[in-house]
Order: C-alpha cells, then structure tokens, then sequence
C-alpha cells in the first residue's frame, strides 16, 4: 500500500528552508541557489517503520513570502517549522508559524527544525525555552547535511503514527 502525504516546510525568511529540502531530496547544497517566486512541490519516497510513504514536500520560494494563502496548508499531514539558530526572530516567530498552520491543518505534527548548526552549536533546550513550544526539536545543518533525514524521518513518523 502507498501512503501519499503532504507536508510544508514553513518559517521566516532565509532560515534554509529550501536548502533543507535540497539537500534531503538531492543530497546536495549549493551555495549559488537563485530562489524563484513561488511554490515549489517536491516529491520523495522514504520508508519509516516499515510503511512506504512518499511525502509532498510543499516549499515556499522567494524571501517575502510570509502572507501564507490557505490553499498552502490546506491538506497536510505535517510541517517542519524551520528557524536559523543564529537569528533569534527566526526562534521566537516559530509559534505564529504553528498557529497559522494549524488554523488550516487542524492537529497535524510539527516538527521544529533548527537550522545552520554548522555556524552556532545549540541545544534543544534553547530552541524550546525561546520558542516555548513542545514539539519534536531536530538540529540541522543544510549545509554538512548533519540531521537533514532525521528532520524529515521524525515529521514521517508523527505522520504514520498519527494514521
Ligand atoms: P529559505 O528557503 O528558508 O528562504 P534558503 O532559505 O534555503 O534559501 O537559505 C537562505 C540562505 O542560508 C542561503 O544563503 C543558504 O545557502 C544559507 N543556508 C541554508 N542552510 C544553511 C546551513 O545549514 N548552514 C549555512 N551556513 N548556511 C545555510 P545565500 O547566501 O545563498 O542567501
Ligand atoms: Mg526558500
């Protein structure tokens, strides 16, 4: 059985959203990205548990594009929730970025993912008291590519175990 879920990839500006999902689909990071205005759906197929599941990963290109239309929640399973652990804003905005998700999305898993470990070592405890939130905390690096599948294996796993 093939288990078909959309997930978005949601936070401020230049966290590495993108770089992010590049890095876990192509397994690679290029520093001369040219970001174009839009949003860009990406396709993988990852295996967690046991259970085939390919993820429709939703990106939002271009750097302003905070004013989120419904129709970008609408329908997922899950978001990454993305902040750059050298920009404290990036850290505090996560909850609005969760509100504003889950008044479309309903319930769905967030994962918060702080990124750009390579520049800043950080703890998961610094990510969770400057947010205040609860949810699953994975350090990433786009960059090295330290964390990138465990990010996008922990959003699968909230998804499966969650039907
Ligand atoms: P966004 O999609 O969230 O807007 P991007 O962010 O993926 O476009 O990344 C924004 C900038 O951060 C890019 O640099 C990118 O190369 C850089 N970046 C992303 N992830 C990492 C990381 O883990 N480590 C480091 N050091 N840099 C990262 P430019 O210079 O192209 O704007
Ligand atoms: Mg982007």
């Amino acid at each position: 059985m093939k288990i078909i879920r959309k997930i978005c990839m949601l936070g401020d500006p230049a966290v590495g959203k993108t770089s992010l999902v590049r890095r876990f689909v192509y397994s690679t990071f290029d520093d001369k990205y040219i970001s174009t205005i839009g949003t860009k759906i990406v396709k993988k197929d990852v295996n967690v548990q046991g259970n085939n599941l390919t993820l429709l990963i939703w990106d939002i290109l271009g750097q302003n594009a905070t004013p989120l239309h419904s129709v970008y929640y609408k329908g997922a399973s899950g978001a990454l929730v993305v902040a750059d652990v050298t920009v404290e804003q990036s850290i505090t905005n996560i909850p609005r970025w969760i509100d504003g998700f889950r008044k479309i999305a309903g319930n769905a898993p967030v994962v918060i993912v702080g990124n750009k470990i390579d520049l800043k070592r950080v703890d998961e405890d610094y990510l969770a008291k400057l947010c205040g939130c609860s949810h699953p905390i994975v350090l990433t690096s786009a960059k090295t590519g330290e964390g990138v599948e465990r990010a996008f294996t922990e959003i699968s796993k909230l998804i499966i175990g969650g039907g």
